[in-house]
């Protein structure tokens, strides 16, 4: 597991992270789950390595408990349809009975409701009974973000770094950024802009009043050793001070 922070636009403090899986090969090479979720997925495996990554992203952030305020786990389509997905997740809630479940994150893609076989809205209901949040991953790049914003009981928005990039130079990209911050607000979710590379882009979001924020910029996914110190030496320091 390697972690990513989000940091608020606000204070410059990195309020969650979000874990990645990555694969070491026997050669040493770290592989993104670019390159082995597909084979997941067919052999089934992805089952297994779904619930290893809720336990070991929770079992970070309990250990982390007094710096970080929560951690968010990719879900992939298909594992949200696998009907033990549910009965799962309950199972490691119940098994960390010291972890609030508002604390844990899922993050879930429009896709997953396009070639889901299951009613997706239905089931990340049942999600948020449990008490965990939804965060909607790569907004604004499938073909029905607004419905998949009306459809689903979600939490966070997390706009796609598409959106962000150059930012700061395109009025029409500025424009969609102003928009999605505005419906979320109304709808009572909040926004995370990712992939935030530039300083331009980064002032730029937070002149338009996005909350948080995630990207190069600020760090890269770090192994849990390397993220733990940035956490607690708040090295991840943000040019703050610029801007306020
Ligand atoms: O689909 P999702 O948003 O979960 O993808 C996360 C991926 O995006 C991670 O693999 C991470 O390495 C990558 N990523 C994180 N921050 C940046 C960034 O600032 N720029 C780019 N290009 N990629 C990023
Ligand atoms: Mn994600």
């Amino acid at each position: 597991m390697w972690f990513q922070p989000v940091v608020s636009t606000v204070t410059g403090q990195i309020i969650g992270a979000e874990a990645l899986v990555r694969m070491r090969t026997p050669d040493g090479r770290i592989l993104s789950p670019y390159h082995f979720i597909g084979a997941a997925e067919e052999t089934g495996m992805i089952v297994q390595l779904g619930e290893h990554v809720l336990r070991s992203a929770i079992e970070h952030l309990i250990y982390w408990s007094g710096h970080l305020g929560y951690v968010s786990v990719n879900v992939s389509p298909r594992q949200l349809a696998e009907p033990d997905f549910v009965p799962m997740l309950a199972g490691v809630l119940t098994a960390y009975p010291q972890l609030d479940p508002s604390r844990l994150v899922l993050e879930i893609t429009e896709t997953a409701m396009l070639s889901s076989t299951v009613d997706v809205g239905e089931r990340l209901a049942t999600i948020k009974r449990l008490g965990v949040r939804i965060a909607l991953d790569d907004f604004g790049t499938g073909y029905s973000s607004l419905t998949w914003l009306e459809s689903v009981p979600a939490d966070i928005v997390k706009l796609d770094r598409s959106f962000v990039a150059g930012l700061a130079v395109d009025q029409r990209k500025s424009s969609i950024i102003q928009a999605v911050l505005w419906l979320a607000r109304s709808l009572g979710m909040s926004t995370i802009a990712e992939g935030v590379e530039e300083i331009d882009d980064w002032a730029a979001l937070q002149a338009a009043g996005c909350p948080a924020v995630q990207g190069y910029f600020f760090s890269e996914p770090r192994p849990p050793e390397e993220f733990q110190e940035m956490l607690i030496n708040r090295k991840c320091v943000t040019p703050l001070a610029q801007f306020t």
